[in-house]
């Protein structure tokens, strides 16, 4: 159903939405084929952390409405490669607007062809137009969190990541996240 005019608090500690709507967490064991480096992956479902946490004000996901999220992802590399999201292609062609709001990070965007970088800091606003899938990146050392908003109809199509790629993949290096060309798992 519709909702009325709200306003939505944030949690500057945990990211929690109020009033919220569901929380997901993805853990290491959810992020099968994510990382290029299995091994490592594999190894690190021994603990298998908390990789990153998305939640959402109770705006439904309907055609006109505008949902938003908050998602902390939580410092840490596999096999060098930082934490990061999934990453998706939206269903329908709807672009998204994200806000950085504490951490460094960075959003990867494919369009099948061209893979691109925007650096998130506090304050920046990210802009993904229609046709770019999108993946965040923690490249700091501190929770990365940032807030997105998005058409209601968007849809996320995961598939779309899974047989296409990224275009890049993000490691740590000693001058900074380094971009290298994506390698299927
Ligand atoms: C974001 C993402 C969120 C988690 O709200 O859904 O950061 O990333 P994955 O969905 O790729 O796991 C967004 O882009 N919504 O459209
Ligand atoms: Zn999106």
């Amino acid at each position: 159903p519709p909702v009325p005019p709200m306003h939505v608090g944030f949690d500057d500690r945990s990211g929690g939405m109020s009033p919220s709507g569901p929380v997901l967490v993805r853990r290491m064991s959810d992020l099968r084929g994510l990382y290029a480096d299995q091994a490592a992956w594999t190894a690190a479902l021994e603990s298998d952390d908390v990789v990153y946490e998305v939640a959402s004000s109770p705006v439904p996901e309907l055609e006109g409405e505008l949902p938003q999220s908050i998602t902390t992802i939580l410092p840490g590399r596999v096999g060098g490669e930082f934490h990061m999201t999934k990453g998706h292609m939206h269903t329908r062609p709807r672009g998204e607007i994200y806000l950085g709001l504490s951490g460094l990070g960075g959003l990867l965007l494919f369009d099948g062809e061209r893979p691109q970088w925007i650096e998130m800091r506090p304050g920046s606003i990210g802009y993904i137009p229609p046709h770019w899938a999108h993946r965040s990146v923690n490249v700091g050392d501190e929770p990365y969190r940032f807030l997105a908003v998005y058409p209601g109809d968007s849809g996320h199509d995961y598939g779309w990541v899974a047989e296409h790629g990224m275009g890049h993949r993000v490691f740590h290096g000693s001058g900074g996240p380094e971009l290298r060309p994506f390698t299927f798992p």
